[in-house]
């Protein structure tokens, strides 16, 4: 079913200028971290959209917030849309394409008198991002029901405040019910976050799943002393042991190969001064594979290596998990769909794994799901220098027009 129907592609590249306006910062770039001032300035322009658009807003107790335009039955919704918080250096398009592309869909609807079948909903989800609070996915995960309300609104930030209170605070505390929603299917649009699109020449990322995510946080405990009377036999520093840990798990992605990955994003240092050697270092591990099993060694194996980095120093380690996600395979159906659309739209496309999390892959859990991939230019993203083509912004949006109808329709 090849529709007739385009989106207008100068109103939604207005529409993500208007976001990107939101939490600019100088360069070109995005930070709306979840829950802040900002978030809740771009959840407010984005609210206020829905409205414009005849939706029917429901915000839930975690602050997802879900636009519905009703069908010619009840039921649960098609639904669509992605995340708005943004990471601290973030681009115009992780994640508000998905949903402002969603907003596009329903005013092309709207345009064409257009009623489906089947409702059609666009949804925001809280705190996707997992740069502030962790783990990420948080809102989609308490949506779908696997993880406990109280304990995302519990969860404490890296400044030290919980969800709950900036949730209240921004005034997204919504009265809607987490945990049992029905969804009839979910269709994400994102840009890929990575070069192989672009280094390909292929225009659609027809998304077969999302790859393992493991996050850990590593607390060394030593003790402080003076960098230039303390012989090298006798420190106990906190600071060589997070350097060795971080040297580990990149040699181990290199033992491993395939397709492991491994970040330590953050590091921090106490006292942090030229001339004491730290006694505290706190810092995070990012391991990833679409191979849940490697993934599972790459974990252990730097668990081990850890304490033993740690004993050989006579320090204290502490660690805790902040995100523990297997790999997510896509519904065959939904895959196959985003191919042949986009094959019908003249369209090149190729199937490929995401490398990045994303709220598609919590909506997986409870019903068939699918997301389509832009390429990103540069491969860059949580980067200010983020972008996709208008072009490839315009494709992606019309794949994601003719699936929601589709499976609005049928
Ligand atoms: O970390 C991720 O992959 C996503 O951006 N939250
Ligand atoms: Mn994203
Ligand atoms: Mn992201």
């Amino acid at each position: 079913m090849n529709t007739a129907l385009a989106i207008n592609l100068p109103r939604l590249l207005q529409r993500i200028q208007a976001l990107a306006d939101v939490g600019a910062i100088d360069g070109g770039g995005v930070c709306r971290l979840a829950l802040t001032d900002a978030d809740r300035d771009g959840r407010d322009l984005v609210v206020g959209w829905m409205r414009e658009l005849g939706l029917e807003i429901s915000i839930d107790a975690i602050g997802n917030v879900v636009g519905l335009r009703r069908g010619l039955e009840e039921g649960a919704p098609v639904m669509t849309g992605s995340h708005i918080d943004t990471v601290r250096t973030g681009g115009r398009y992780d994640g508000n394409l998905g949903v402002l592309a969603g907003l596009e869909v329903v005013a092309t609807l709207n345009d064409a008198g257009m009623v489906t079948r089947r409702p059609l909903a666009v949804a925001f989800f809280t705190n996707e991002e997992g740069a502030r609070f962790q783990p990420d996915m948080m809102g989609s995960l308490v949506y779908q029901g696997d993880m406990a309300l109280q304990d995302a609104l519990d969860t404490v930030g890296i400044d030290g405040t919980t969800v709950r209170e900036n949730l209240e605070r921004i005034g997204y505390a919504g009265g809607a019910p987490v945990g049992d929603n029905k969804v009839h299917a979910f269709v994400e649009l994102h840009v890929e976050q990575g070069p192989l699109l672009e280094h390909e020449g292929v225009t659609i990322g027809a998304v077969t799943g999302v790859q393992g995510i493991h996050w850990t946080e590593y607390t060394v405990e030593g003790i402080s002393n003076h960098a230039g009377t303390t012989p090298m036999a006798l420190r106990h520093d906190a600071g060589i042991v997070a350097a060795r840990i971080t040297c580990f798990v990149r040699d181990l992605t290199l033992e491993l190969g395939g397709g492991q990955l491994a970040t330590v994003g953050q590091v921090q240092l106490t006292p942090n001064l030229i001339n004491v050697i730290a006694n505290r270092a706190v810092f995070t591990i990012d391991l990833r594979n679409t191979d849940g099993a490697v993934l599972a060694e790459a974990v252990r194996r730097t668990f081990a290596f850890a304490e033993q980095a740690a004993q050989d120093e006579g320090v204290r380690l502490m660690h805790r998990s902040l995100a523990d996600f297997a790999p997510v395979m896509f519904d065959e159906r939904m895959i196959a769909r985003v191919e042949q659309i986009a094959t019908g739209h003249g369209l090149s496309v190729r199937r490929m794994p995401s490398g990045a999390g994303h709220d598609a892959q919590m909506l997986a859990r409870i019903c068939p799901t699918g997301m389509i991939f832009v390429p990103s230019v540069g491969g860059l993203s949580h980067n200010i220098d983020e972008f996709t083509n208008d072009q490839d912004i315009g494709a992606g949006a019309d794949v994601l027009l003719e699936m929601l109808l589709e499976l609005a329709s049928t």
